[in-house]
């Protein structure tokens, strides 16, 4: 038996399960598709490891989960072959029945949750008593929890082994979160833990010569240690795990938030009095700044018959990306024309010739070509400001996303070292890309790590448009239709392709001067 666990995740801390593609029972082949997570930025199927027979899964869709937890449970083939059908139903049996204890080692997860706490609505992890791998007795401590009047144990409801625990000191927490899956030998007695799924062995089936492996799973960042967001709230301040997405999700600096739980600690109520205080502050014309004045609720059912229409989280992610980018960061965008006559001619020579082995090549995979060498010419434009505030990161590589409109809203994958690339080979990537991204089939890391965007509009209109930059890039470039215009070229008019660009870029990296050098390297 193996625990499937949830892949590195990049920069998304957490995920939900929005799909489940097996049932316990179901047999699966490598890389079959067992769930499907979503973050702020993709969707991504997690993969059977390795041929055999889902013996539970441990989520349901909505839960929110992170890197390393564990997903499901797998036998493996060569064992579930001779284990022989129907697998799950005898699964099911076993969790049910509860094999006399003379049965082979069958196994079991169970999940320790937060006691009752009475009076206490919240309390807060102060020490982690075990370790990931530990093997424990029943009644051990696992984690010791404060309230502000007691300090208090949650001990191991049976003895085992520690296969994740799910909380970090200084996380606050609630009754019934989550401490720590054990795994344990048998059926997992009732109460006071809660017990989803009971992967147990059929009674028939070998046992495995050595205990199953279970890929360890990474343990939680601890509130403290958690990376520090876009906003830099990370570090000093005291909160937990639902505060910080909470503040993420509003956009709020929690170092600026005072937090009234003990030891200064944040609570959500602390964030959104922080919230309220912010909206009602009476902005200063003389220094403007305050609070944006919110456009009032209005009632459309008055005016006629409406439909609802559900919005995407993607969509919801990607307009608060877009909101935030809008309003920390002082836009400038700079148009121009290029004349690309000859570019035109030699592309449509493409699609007769037998080199380019009929792949579809558009203009973009020039566009992007021409701006890895504008970018190697101007670094700083593919820079990005350090999260110290004291330093402007310089990148010696070429990353560069695209934006894709899908039907689930826009993403914007990555092509990487775009200057060591063909325009061929760029093509195909374009291709391959904006298929998968509308597939929702990206990876993590496909997402990640660019140093300037293109945002291509061009194959449905437009004369130029300010694209909005996509953060922690300080740069990004808007291309619209190419169309046929009278060029002068010094002794008379001349019908040339002409490409309208626009690059917005953040003015507090970037100045003028060096944004139209930029541009016109660039044309
Ligand atoms: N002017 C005129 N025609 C253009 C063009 C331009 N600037 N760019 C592309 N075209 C043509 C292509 O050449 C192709 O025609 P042919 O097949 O005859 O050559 C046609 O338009 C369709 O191109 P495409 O859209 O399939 O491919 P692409 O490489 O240009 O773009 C992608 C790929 C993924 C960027 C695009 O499909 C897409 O999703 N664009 C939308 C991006 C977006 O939404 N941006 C806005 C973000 S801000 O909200």
């Amino acid at each position: 038996m193996i625990s499937v666990t949830v892949p590195e995740l990049g920069d998304a801390s957490d995920v939900e399960v929005i799909e489940l593609c097996v049932k316990p029972g179901d047999r699966v082949a490598v890389d079959d598709p067992l769930i499907v997570i979503e973050s702020d930025k993709a969707s991504l199927e997690i993969p059977a490891p390795q041929a055999g027979i889902v013996r539970a899964l441990t989520v349901a869709i909505g839960d929110r989960c992170q890197e390393g937890d564990v997903i499901a449970e797998l036998e493996i083939e060569d064992a579930a072959a001779v284990a022989e059908e129907p697998a799950a139903a005898v699964v099911e049996e076993a969790a049910a029945e509860a094999p006399e204890p003379a049965a082979p080692a069958s196994t079991a997860v169970l999940e320790v949750t937060v006691p009752e706490l009475g009076d206490a609505a919240e309390v807060v992890v102060v020490d982690l008593m075990v370790a990931v791998g530990d093997t424990v007795e029943l009644d051990q401590g696992l984690v010791a929890l404060e309230s502000d009047k007691a300090t208090m144990e949650v001990p191991a409801p049976q003895a085992g082994r520690v296969l994740e625990l799910c909380l970090a000191v200084g996380d606050a927490v609630t009754d019934g979160a989550l401490v720590a899956r054990l795994e344990v030998v048998g059926a997992a007695s009732p109460a006071p833990v809660v017990v989803k799924e009971a992967p147990a062995a059929p009674a028939e089936a070998p046992t495995p010569a050595k205990p199953a492996p279970v890929p360890a799973p990474a343990a939680p960042v601890p509130a403290s240690e958690a990376p520090a967001s876009a906003e830099g709230d990370g570090g000093a301040v005291y909160a937990g795990p639902a505060v910080r997405r909470l503040a993420r999700e509003l956009g709020v600096t929690l170092a600026g938030v005072t937090g009234s739980g003990s030891r200064g600690r944040i609570t959500k109520e602390d964030l959104k009095a922080h919230v309220k205080a912010q909206m009602t502050a009476p902005a200063s014309p003389a220094t403007g700044g305050g609070a944006i004045p919110p456009i009032p609720p209005v009632d459309f059912e008055r005016f006629g018959p409406i439909r609802l229409e559900p919005i995407s989280r993607m969509m919801r992610a990607g307009a608060a990306n877009l909101h935030r980018s809008w309003l920390n960061i002082p836009h400038v965008t700079q148009h121009d024309e290029a004349d690309i006559t000859a570019l035109e001619a030699f592309r449509k020579s493409l699609k007769d010739d037998p080199a380019a082995g009929g792949a579809k090549v558009t203009p973009l995979a020039f566009i992007l070509k021409a701006v890895a060498g504008a970018l190697k010419a101007y670094p700083r434009v593919g820079g990005s400001f350090h999260a110290d505030g004291e330093h402007y990161v310089l990148k010696d590589f070429i990353h560069i996303g695209i934006a894709v409109d899908t039907p689930e809203g826009l993403i914007v994958p990555v092509l990487r070292d775009v200057d060591q690339k063909g325009v061929l080979a760029l093509s195909e990537e374009i291709v391959s890309l904006s298929e998968r991204a509308r597939a929702r089939n990206l990876k993590p890391d496909e997402l990640r790590g660019g140093c300037f965007s293109v945002s291509s509009l061009g194959a449905i209109g437009g004369t130029g448009f300010p694209p909005i930059i996509n953060p922690p890039e300080v740069a990004i470039l808007g291309v619209a239709k190419l169309r046929k215009a009278p060029l002068w070229t010094g002794e008379g008019f001349e019908p040339r392709d002409v490409l309208p660009l626009s690059l917005s870029y953040d003015h507090r990296a970037i100045n003028g001067a060096e944004a139209g050098r930029f541009m016109t390297h660039l044309c």
